[in-house]
């Protein structure tokens, strides 16, 4: 199957069957026929080919082209599946409200390709588990959660396949964290649309997994998506690509929530995305258990 169009929003929204060509380069999307389909997606990976140009604008000065850096992100951009409603549901797009950023960044002998949906809000956990001593249920501001999918390029034919995959659940947590890579036959465990990978929410607290049975699971089975019922790609645009720690997209690498343009954030709160030392206290102004994506990005290993 070969598909070419103009990236926009859209494209990461699911209908990235209608991507387009655009001055030089272009996307072909690839692969082995779907044999088994479920209401979600394919059970089997596609290869992607993604031609960057040579003398393309490299912003960040990584040694990926700008347009690269968003084909890439845009091909694997990954689909959640959430439930809808709840403290942090963004009934316009019909998703979580989140600024949705991304970094795109060589290491070693792969692309690594950071998604950050920097949610607006922990909704926390509701019912009788909250009884438990150990439990917090308190909701957050602001909610740092990651997915990384790591991807390279086969030397013979050019293709590009995923290579690993990170999901970020209760990392840094004292207890029943899954906050790990995805390797080799791993990735078995997930399903995919297209080139990109489905990743299961845990509801409440935005916890990343490979299928429902995983998120029920979860966190000593505390984790629940049992009522998850909206797929949607991680929303892609050009701007939000937060550059690289050398040569950061915005002034410090920081992002105010004016520029989100969301009336689910306040304007003048801000995160510093590649500042070891910067304070995040949220996007509602309270800073209780609020986190930012810094020690992500040093986890994963595209910051220092
Ligand atoms: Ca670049
Ligand atoms: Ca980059």
């Amino acid at each position: 199957m070969s598909v070419s169009g103009t990236m926009s929003e859209a494209a990461g929204r699911g209908e990235s069957s209608q991507l387009l060509s655009r001055a030089g380069f272009r996307v072909i999307t690839c692969g082995a026929a779907l044999l088994v389909l479920n209401v979600l997606g394919a059970t089997a990976q596609q290869d992607t080919t993604v031609t960057c140009e040579a003398s393309a604008t490299d912003h960040d000065a990584d040694g990926l082209g700008d347009e690269c850096e968003f084909t890439l992100a845009t091909a694997y951009a990954p689909a959640l599946v959430v439930r809808s409603g709840g403290c942090n549901w963004d009934e316009t797009n019909r998703r979580p409200g989140g600024g949705y950023m991304f970094a795109v960044e060589p290491v070693d002998s792969v692309v690594r390709i950071v998604y950050m949906p920097a949610y607006f809000r922990d909704c926390g956990w509701r019912g009788a588990k909250c009884w438990l001593p150990w439990v917090d249920c308190t909701p957050h501001a602001g909610d740092s959660e990651a997915i990384a999918v790591d991807v390279r390029q086969n030397e013979d034919d050019r293709t590009w396949r995923v290579a690993g995959i990170f999901l970020s659940a209760h990392c840094f947590g004292r207890s029943g964290a899954e906050c790990r890579w995805y390797r080799g036959r791993e990735l078995d465990r997930f399903t995919w649309v297209e080139s990109a990978p489905i990743v299961w929410v845990a509801e409440g607290r935005n916890a990343n997994y490979p299928s429902r049975r995983a998120c029920d699971s979860g966190h000593h089975s505390i984790d629940t998506c049992d009522h998850n019922d909206v797929q949607y790609r991680f929303p892609m645009a050009a701007e939000r690509n937060i550059g690289s720690q050398q040569r950061p997209a915005a002034e410090g690498g920081c992002v105010a929530g004016a520029q989100i343009k969301s009336p689910m954030a306040v304007d003048d709160a801000i995160e510093c995305f590649w500042q070891p030392e910067a304070w995040f206290s949220g996007w509602q102004h309270s800073s209780k258990g609020v986190t930012g994506y810094f020690r992500y990005l040093r986890h994963l290993g595209v910051a220092i």
